[in-house]
């Protein structure tokens, strides 16, 4: 009988895949199927804010069939950032290694997930780029591309953070990068979640890398993406920036040099 094939990331220690749910029924089995068949060795925590159209029972089902795949119930909706922290802690209680954000939606592919893990092998924090050189959109209308490259550009010149895609949310982060960040402290409820993390990660000066993806627009269900989340996004990345470039100049004024995050 031949041994059976190492995992391939087991350098990496133990990984799971957290992905947020907010009424995904149509995707949620499909999703979880190819992260356990693209990466057999990486376990799966939903985290279901109690979806009305019984996505977390489909949660249990699956999580009763496969003991890599674990269920967290939540009272009710309460944003994706919320639900993300959620998952972050229960992960490190969990004494896992390294901690995956993906949607449930199919945009974040799981047969592209080695990349990501790849890269972790010399960084803190890899986010999965749509727009770095070999990422893509699929079957995005241009009006949400024109709104996502522009989030993006006005991030960068606000908050000074060499990243060309920040507001993304197919990410890899070591348990000790979500154990440097101080998670108490994020407010971001919406999708400025994304920005918030990847911001404290550079203000830390921990090693944060792009590597390309291709995003494929959801196919099925519903998104959960509104103008409440458009704004709150605006609003905090610009008073992120406000707040740094405040505290910059207090800095020079105190004749302190700023941190250098410069490198990459
Ligand atoms: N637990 C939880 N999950 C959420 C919540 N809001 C969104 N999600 C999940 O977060 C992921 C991303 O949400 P989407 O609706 O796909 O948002 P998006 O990708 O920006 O928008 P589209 O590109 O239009 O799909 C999906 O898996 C959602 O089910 C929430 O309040 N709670
Ligand atoms: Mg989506």
């Amino acid at each position: 009988m031949s041994e059976p094939t190492p995992p391939q990331f087991a350098d990496l220690g133990r990984i799971v895949v957290v992905i947020p749910t907010y009424n995904e029924k149509e995707n949620l089995e499909r999703i979880v199927a190819r992260v356990r068949t693209a990466l057999p060795e990486v376990h799966v925590l939903v985290a279901d804010d109690n979806s009305p159209d019984g996505t977390g029972d489909i949660a249990d089902r699956l999580a009763a069939e496969d003991d890599r795949i674990q269920v967290m119930h939540r009272a009710g909706k309460q944003g994706l950032g919320a639900a993300y922290l959620a998952g972050f802690d229960w992960a490190l209680e969990h004494g896992y290694d390294v901690v995956i954000e993906m949607d449930a939606d199919g945009s974040h592919q799981p047969e592209q997930l080695h990349r990501l893990l790849e890269k972790l092998r010399t960084a803190d924090l890899v986010l999965g780029s749509r727009y770095v050189k070999g990422g893509s959109v699929v079957n995005w209308p241009k009006s949400r591309e024109v709104l996502s490259r522009g989030g993006n550009v006005y991030t960068r010149i606000m908050l000074g953070v060499p990243l060309k895609d920040a507001t993304g949310g197919y990410r890899a982060f070591r348990a000790a990068t979500l154990r440097t960040l101080d998670l108490s402290g994020v407010e971001s409820k919406g999708y400025c979640f994304q920005v918030d993390l990847a911001r404290r990660a550079v203000q830390a000066g921990l090693r944060v890398a792009e590597v390309p993806i291709e995003f494929v627009e959801r196919e099925l269900g519903d998104s959960k993406m509104d103008q409440r989340i458009v704004s709150e996004a605006l609003w905090r990345v610009t008073v992120w920036g406000v707040q740094d470039k405040t505290q910059k100049a207090k800095r020079l004024l105190a004749g302190k040099k700023s941190p250098d995050h410069g490198g990459w």
